[in-house]
């Protein structure tokens, strides 16, 4: 059957299958509690009857997945052994279509399942369905009974990101598999990865060696913790695992502030010391600092395919004091009629965009920047300061494409319960699970969401306060289902106690995978891990 005929046939079929779920819907709401997917998809229209599978194998005409297939029969051990030939299949098939990509068709037949989509990342979300599916399946004699359906589904958003801070603390490289693991289990699709900062450098720069050897020591508890960082293997390894998982990564570099941690490896390219924040930034005066910062980004371009660098541009007002008191950045205003610091800072990000995109398609930067002249075509913005809205209007009105990670409701730094004593409050107000999930319909940018400028929503864990796993996964769990269903779903098919119901079943999930989560159901079940200094 060609590609197309069998669009219109699964189009033909659901319409059909629509009316006759509504015709049934007593069975099918007994049935729902099978479906406990996160996010919820788009549509689902359930069947009398049910699917069986007891030997199933993955059978795929696309490339990009062959990789997970081994991972996939792993997680689901349908394999009967010793019998190579499967009795049934689960076919992923790439059928062209328009809808958006991303997008899918599952559908569970009485001995088989098959998933349609025009692109590989459709087929990818296609079988993380089939995934959850799986997991909430019951099992007879090894048999898997899954009820008999048809989903059709497709992303609110293009990009659902993650952020993890690894410079205040480091994790290594399994925790960030186990965590590329989860954002994979909820689509989600962009890791943006904080590997540098004020108390650490923390990927390998084959140029300048000291990077690592001496601004890879410490973190924010303890300085005199010895080196951790990223060798470029490890870097590579851990980018070809998200690629398997179709997550894009996305590395940031941050500049011209919260670069503590690489003056203390080249202390010649610093800005200057300013009160409380010694060597806090870069030198925008010195012509060295740019060609040293673009060989730096030379070889982060080449360790990272997405092609977009994060290149930070937060918070510089923290250090630039310091600027004032150098002579270099006087002559650099007089020379330029530049009249304050903040045009300096401009001019600093223009230069470091320019040499950039030399040899990257997209810069990105948080919201600081939006009035630093960077070309709209190819810098992307992270929106996070939530009291200023009106750096998110000036991003939009300016044509810029924006990534929405406001700290309320969604910095995973920021505490889930009034109770909880570690982690930050924002005028008493903290992040809840529920906070997540209601995002951006119960915030600012809720009337902004249709705007085609708004690539997505990313939810950031910064790592002050996270001394250990068990505190990280305190803070993302189960908050990370509540920001994959956020940027997954229309905000009218969103409803409290459809996804608490839900959330019940994966907490059973990150039981089996022992993870210590925040469980909203019953606080006291796992106590807060709190930092060293208990606040
Ligand atoms: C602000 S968000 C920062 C980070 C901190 C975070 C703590 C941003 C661009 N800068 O450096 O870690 O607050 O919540």
């Amino acid at each position: 059957m060609s590609g197309i005929k069998m669009n219109q046939m699964h189009k033909f079929l659901f319409k059909v299958y629509v009316i006759s779920a509504l015709m049934m819907s007593v069975a099918g709401s007994s049935k729902a509690q099978y479906i406990n997917i996160i996010p919820y998809p788009s549509q689902v229209a359930l069947l009398k009857g049910n699917c069986v599978l007891y030997n199933s194998q993955l059978f795929t005409n696309n490339k990009e997945l062959s990789v997970l297939l081994q991972y996939f029969n792993e997680e689901i051990g349908l394999q009967e052994k010793n019998n190579d030939k499967p009795k049934q299949v689960i076919d992923l098939k790439i059928v062209p279509s328009s809808e958006v990509y991303g997008s899918y068709v599952l559908v569970t037949f009485e001995k088989r399942v098959a998933i349609t989509a025009p692109d590989s990342s459709g087929l990818f979300n296609g079988l993380i369905t089939l995934l959850q599916l799986y997991k909430s399946a019951n099992r007879v004699n090894n048999k898997l009974v899954l009820p008999h359906l048809v989903i059709h589904d497709q992303p609110r958003f293009a990009w659902r990101g993650y952020m993890l801070d690894e410079s205040r603390h480091f994790f290594g490289k399994q925790i960030v598999k186990e965590l590329l693991d989860w954002m994979a289990f909820y689509k989600l699709n962009r890791f943006h990865w904080h590997l540098t900062d004020s108390h650490g450098w923390r990927v390998e720069i084959k140029k300048y060696p000291l990077l690592t050897t001496v601004g890879g020591k410490g973190n924010f508890t303890d300085s005199m913790a010895s080196p951790a960082y990223y060798t470029q293997e490890e870097i590579h390894e851990i980018v070809e695992y998200a690629k398997a998982r179709f997550i894009t990564v996305i590395p940031e570099i941050d500049m011209p502030g919260h670069a503590t941690a690489a003056n203390r490896a080249y202390p010649t390219f610093s800005g200057g010391d300013a009160p409380g924040y010694p060597a806090f930034t870069l030198d925008p005066a010195n012509e060295e600092t740019y060609a040293y910062l673009t060989g730096i980004l030379e070889e982060i371009r080449s360790l990272f395919p997405s092609g977009i660098i994060h290149i930070g541009g937060d918070e510089v007002a923290f250090g630039i004091a310091a600027w004032e008191k150098n002579p270099g950045v006087a002559k650099l205003m007089a020379a330029n009629q530049m009249t304050d610091l903040n045009q300096v800072e401009h001019y600093f990000l223009r230069r470091i965009g320019d040499s950039v995109l030399k040899f990257s398609n997209y810069l990105m930067c948080w919201d600081e920047a939006v009035s630093a002249g960077l070309p709209v075509g190819n810098t992307y913005i992270s929106w996070w300061r939530q009291n200023k809205p009106e750096s998110l209007n000036e991003a939009i009105s300016k044509g810029y494409k924006v990534v929405l990670c406001p700290r309320l409701p969604l910095y995973l730094d920021f505490v889930q319960d009034s109770t909880h004593r570690s982690g930050r409050k924002w005028d008493k107000k903290y992040n809840s699970y529920l906070d997540i999930y209601h995002f951006p319909e119960n915030s600012i940018a809720a009337d902004l969401s249709n705007k085609t400028n708004i690539l997505g929503l990313q939810g950031n864990l910064w790592t002050e306060t996270v001394i250990s796993k068990k505190r990280l996964q305190y803070l993302v769990f189960p908050r990370m289902a509540s920001l994959a269903e956020a940027g997954w779903v229309a905000s009218s098919a969103k409803d409290d106690s459809h996804f608490n119901t839900r959330l019940k079943a994966h907490l059973l999930f990150y039981d089996e995978k022992n993870i210590y989560y925040y469980n909203p159901f019953h606080p006291d079940q796992h106590p807060e891990p709190v930092d060293v200094n208990g606040h």
